[in-house]
């Protein structure tokens, strides 16, 4: 067959099998064979994965990149931004497209979902998704699609403007907040957009927290000087995420229309989101490796250093809730694991630090400090190393939740599987014996930013080879794609399951 790259012998790993002995066969960017012995013309570039796991390029469908920067910039009402809960990310505080695609690669992904992010002041969101796509172009290393951040969903968006944002750009998701002043909508706003969404088939993703529990506890909490960064999560016990889980679940079944609950962090909100797929009912589950890997005492380190690992939903107090999230991707609650990288740089007076200029106390105030932590390269490298490798998913699983469920509920229908017809984006891990296993530092990263939450955690394994449409983008360490390579690519309907036709009253929106 005509090949210009052939993967030979890998241990080829789908989301269903595993094939020992496997090559696969590309040409154009796509492939088009897989099997034992292809038979390949000489002068065609071969790559010998000596046996190693070849898996699909991981795609990422929540990195916050470039977002605030620039994009509309002077368009931050600041009055509601100064709550500190919308980090202004000017200076390069956070990472942009150049150097957050190239920590994707680097880490194994191939395709990122980002978010174009409207402001609450903004009537229209068609040039919020021309400054997204300005902020994009020719920047990035790997390919990239957009979800929209809706927080104002005026008639005019949700009626006239979804229609073209599916249609003539290809974005067909939306991304809702029930937090934060500046992002936060209302159950009848969120009821507008789900009317909307459901005729359209747009995926709408939630990020469920109860506001009024979060500024209730955060005002009493400051009374009583307990503002040290780890009384981000004294702020946000697990009721705040089950409540707003299960009262968004209540709309999404009014409205008969699919929903992704996105970082979920606890075992409660998970128990709603199970219950609610019991009921056939199309609601689909996101988690981060941080909830994974990481516990809430990671914020107790220093008087200012847990500012590092303020995010939200909050790291977890209780390993119970960790527990929990890895039995859900196992049993398959969770569709998906993203790695919601919100960087911020911690050494900067935009980033972290801006929890230290309230108050004059040595600690801080949590309010203030940006919430959001980088992890867009080590996702897929931590659910290798630390599920596969450690015996608690199947190699199958992994690439399931880390690249192909992300595909078909976002609609990216060439993106998340190795067989014949899909752009040729791979992983071809180390062969096992070989690797020597080392402690992760944040000098080894590719993103623009000064920590790294995983810092000293141990990896089993890394990527040796990132493949994108045919093309090595990162080699033993180093990234040899360019800027630029990576493609939009313009979404269709999600392939999961959607609306059901079944309604709570007699009146069908
Ligand atoms: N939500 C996100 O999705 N990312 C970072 C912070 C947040 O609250
Ligand atoms: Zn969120
Ligand atoms: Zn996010």
């Amino acid at each position: 067959m005509d090949f210009d790259l052939v993967v030979r012998n890998g241990t080829v790993v789908t989301a269903s099998d595993i094939w020992e002995g496997c090559d696969i066969g590309v040409k154009d960017g796509t492939i088009i064979a897989v099997g034992p012995r292809l038979p390949a013309k000489p002068g065609v570039e071969e790559i010998d994965a000596e046996g190693a796991f070849v898996t699909p390029g991981g795609v990422d469908c929540h990195v916050h990149l470039s977002q605030v920067y620039e994009a509309g910039v002077d368009n931050i009402d600041k009055s509601v931004a100064t709550d500190g809960l919308i980090p202004d990310r000017e200076n390069y505080v956070a990472d942009t497209y150049d150097t957050g695609t190239r920590s994707a690669v680097a880490g194994g992904t191939t395709t990122v979902v980002t978010f174009a992010s409207q402001f609450k002041k903004d009537e229209s969101i068609i040039p919020v998704i021309e400054d997204y796509h300005k902020l994009a172009k020719d920047q990035s290393y790997c390919d990239y699609a957009f979800h929209v951040i809706i927080t104002n969903p005026t008639e005019t968006i949700v009626e006239k403007e979804f229609p073209r944002m599916v249609d003539e750009y290809g974005i067909t998701s939306v991304k809702l907040y029930m937090t934060y002043k500046p992002m936060r909508l209302r159950d009848y706003q969120i009821l507008d957009v789900m009317y909307s969404a459901r005729k359209l088939g747009i995926t709408t993703m939630v990020h469920a927290e109860n506001t009024d529990i979060i500024d209730w506890m955060t005002e009493h909490l400051e009374k009583k000087l307990m503002t040290h960064p780890h009384h981000h999560g004294t702020s946000r016990p697990p009721i705040v995420e089950a409540e707003a889980t299960n009262r968004v679940i209540s709309l999404a079944e009014l409205m008969d229309t699919p929903i992704l609950l996105v970082h979920i962090s606890s075992a409660h909100a998970t128990k709603h989101i199970r219950e609610a797929q019991t009921r056939l009912l199309p609601i689909y589950g996101e988690t981060c490796p941080q909830y994974l890997f990481l516990l809430a005492d990671a914020m107790r380190k220093g008087d200012f250093e847990g500012a590092k690992c303020v995010c939200s939903p909050p790291l977890r107090e209780d390993k119970a809730d960790q527990d929990a999230i890895w039995a859900g991707i196992k049993n398959g609650t969770f569709t998906i694991v993203s790695s919601d990288h919100a960087p911020n740089k911690f050494n900067h007076p935009n980033g972290k630090q801006r929890g230290l200029q309230h108050g004059n106390l040595p600690y801080g105030k949590f309010r203030y400090i940006p919430n959001g932590l980088p992890g867009v390269e080590t996702r897929v490298p931590l659910l290798f190393s630390g599920g596969v490798l450690s015996g608690r998913i199947s190699p199958q699983k992994f690439v399931e939740v880390t690249s192909t469920n992300a595909a078909k509920l976002y609609g990216l229908k060439k993106k998340g599987a190795i067989g014949p017809g899909f752009d040729a984006d791979i992983v071809i891990w180390y062969p096992q014996e070989s690797f020597q296993p080392f402690n992760l530092t944040n000098e080894m990263l590719h993103h623009a930013i000064d920590y790294t939450p995983f810092e000293g955690l141990e990896f089993k394994n890394w990527p040796r080879y990132t493949i994108i449409r045919g093309k090595v983008v990162f080699s033993h360490g180093e990234v040899v794609g360019k800027m630029g390579y990576g493609q939009f690519i313009r979404r269709g309907k999600s392939l999961l399951p959607g609306p059901r036709d079944i309604w709570l009253s007699e009146w069908r929106p």
